[in-house]
């Protein structure tokens, strides 16, 4: 189907633990993108310009103290206030490469001792990606990195537990990129996939919500 009022762009996310190479991916994927003519723009979340995004950036920071299930929920409130806009973009034709999503969301909390359905429940009716990349590195590798920085999730124990969580969360339709590979590698598999990806929903695949 080319009929053009079906061109949509697509909903692409990228997920990882800290330090997997997810930032420096999604800004070549959208140069990449941009210079094949796709309009594409890069996301992330949680995104900290927001109110709540202010209130989520000082947890994160150790500025402020919340208790797990209200940052939790400051979390998912952060891409609800997001949701009617990435809907616009995606039904404008504009094509999203969100670094973090849902997923990130329910690991991180999982993690901590939440329990899963729980953490997934406000996450229901969002948007669901077309496609979910998860940057593979064991945690060890991680952290030897350049190292953490010094915000609150930034240390090993915690990472291994979370990677735990990615792996309960996964699921088929999930591509994984081994991201030990030098980067140029990691980026060339990710161009493919992400590419066709992008053309699938330009020929009319409807948007779906989560949680699938
Ligand atoms: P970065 O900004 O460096 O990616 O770190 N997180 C993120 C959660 O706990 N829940 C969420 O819903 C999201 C999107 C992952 C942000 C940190 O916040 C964690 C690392």
């Amino acid at each position: 189907n080319n009929n053009k009022s079906d061109t949509r762009g697509a909903l692409i996310v990228l997920e990882g633990l800290d330090r997997s190479g997810k930032t420096s991916q999604s800004g070549r994927l959208v140069s990449y993108l941009n210079g094949l003519g796709y309009p594409v723009e890069s996301w992330r979340f949680p995104d900290r310009d927001t109110a709540v995004g202010k209130m989520i950036s000082s947890y994160l920071s150790n500025q402020s103290q919340l208790d797990d299930h209200t940052i939790h929920l400051l979390f998912s409130a952060n891409r609800w206030e997001k949701r009617s806009l990435m809907e616009a973009k995606l039904k404008s034709g504009t094509s999203l490469i969100v670094d973090r999503y849902s997923y990130s969301g329910v690991a991180f909390s999982s993690a901590k001792g939440l329990d899963m359905e729980w953490c997934k429940a406000p996450e229901v009716g969002l948007l669901a990606p077309d496609l979910v990349v998860y940057l593979d590195i064991p945690p060890e590798k991680a952290a030897e990195r350049g190292g953490y920085g010094g915000e609150r999730y930034e240390k090993l124990e915690f990472q291994k537990n979370v990677a735990q969580y990615y792996k309960k969360l996964s699921d088929a339709s999930w591509k994984i990129i081994d991201a030990c590979q030098p980067m140029e590698d990691v980026e060339k598999l990710l161009k493919e996939i992400v590419l066709d990806c992008v053309k699938s929903c330009a020929n009319g695949k409807p948007v779906s919500q989560l949680w699938l």
